[in-house]
């Protein structure tokens, strides 16, 4: 047991529900929030929703915790408004909020969306340029960088986890490159609070798979090694979807139907 006491936001989410359980045994009291509804506390739990948009009310959610796993936020492509409230002022709050209450370290869920205007014969390594491929891209982009401020001038640790695709299984062409299992997104989760020093660091929550298009080579101080490959997924998801349509810029770039909003949508 590592923390006394952490904190996840976005505890009512896709990704909340995974880790929620998982992260129970790494700390004495885990702290779950969400706007959505959080169900009932389990022993060792509190339950504290807080709206991301409510500067004061974050700064009450991160009072005594020494570690913050921030998935809260909006997780797809979605109007602006609705993304500059959740992502982007959110994230501000959040960061106020650590520094008020000092709370060391923060796990941020970035997204792979950040560099999703990469095409997919490209390798991206953890210091190229961002390429967000929309608005919840550019939120997670916004959210790295405010978080390496934070870093900077306050001396608070934020892992960047850029996660690809975390889902039970891949389930088409583009997440055979993409996916990690839920067992690997804990062990990345894990090894990014429990890492001795991490800085300002960024890397990809993404598996053990044969073809993919990141480098996580300059995060290796994390720790982090995923055990689960998409290989054993691949002849059958090749043989049951028709072949890639090469002119297609879901096909072509890394980020799939996420480039499609805007100027290249079909
Ligand atoms: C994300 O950032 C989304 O939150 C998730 O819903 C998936 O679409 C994932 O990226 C992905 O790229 O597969």
């Amino acid at each position: 047991i590592h923390f006394k006491r952490l904190l996840l936001t976005g505890a009512a989410g896709v990704l909340g529900r995974q880790l929620r359980p998982r992260l129970k045994a790494h700390c004495c009291l885990l702290r779950v929030s969400d706007i959505a509804d959080l169900g009932s506390a389990a022993p060792g739990e509190e339950l504290h929703p807080a709206r991301l948009e409510d500067a004061d009310a974050m700064s009450r959610l991160l009072e005594g915790v020494q570690a913050v796993v921030h998935l809260g936020g909006v997780s797809t492509e979605q109007p602006w408004e609705a993304i500059l409230q959740a992502n982007i002022i959110g994230a501000y709050n959040l960061y106020e909020a650590a520094r008020k209450q000092a709370v060391p370290r923060v796990v941020f869920a970035s997204s792979n969306h950040v560099t999703g205007f990469y095409r997919r014969d490209q390798v991206v390594g953890l210091d190229d340029p961002a390429r967000p491929d929309g608005l919840y891209g550019l939120s997670k982009t916004f959210g790295e960088d405010l978080a390496r401020l934070y870093f900077d001038r306050y001396g608070i640790e934020t892992v960047c986890l850029r996660i690809g695709s975390a889902l039970p299984e891949p389930h088409d062409r583009r997440t055979l490159a993409t996916w990690i299992s839920y067992d690997d997104l804990e062990r990345l989760v894990v090894a990014s609070l429990t890492a001795p020093m991490v800085g300002h660091s960024i890397i990809y929550g993404v598996g053990d798979n044969a073809v993919g298009w990141w480098d996580n080579h300059l995060a290796r101080h994390i720790g982090y090694q995923p055990q689960d490959s998409s290989e054993r997924f691949r002849s059958r998801i090749e043989s049951s979807e028709p072949p890639p349509d090469m002119t297609d810029p879901a096909t072509i770039y890394q980020g799939g139907i996420f480039v499609r909003s805007g100027p290249l949508a079909k």
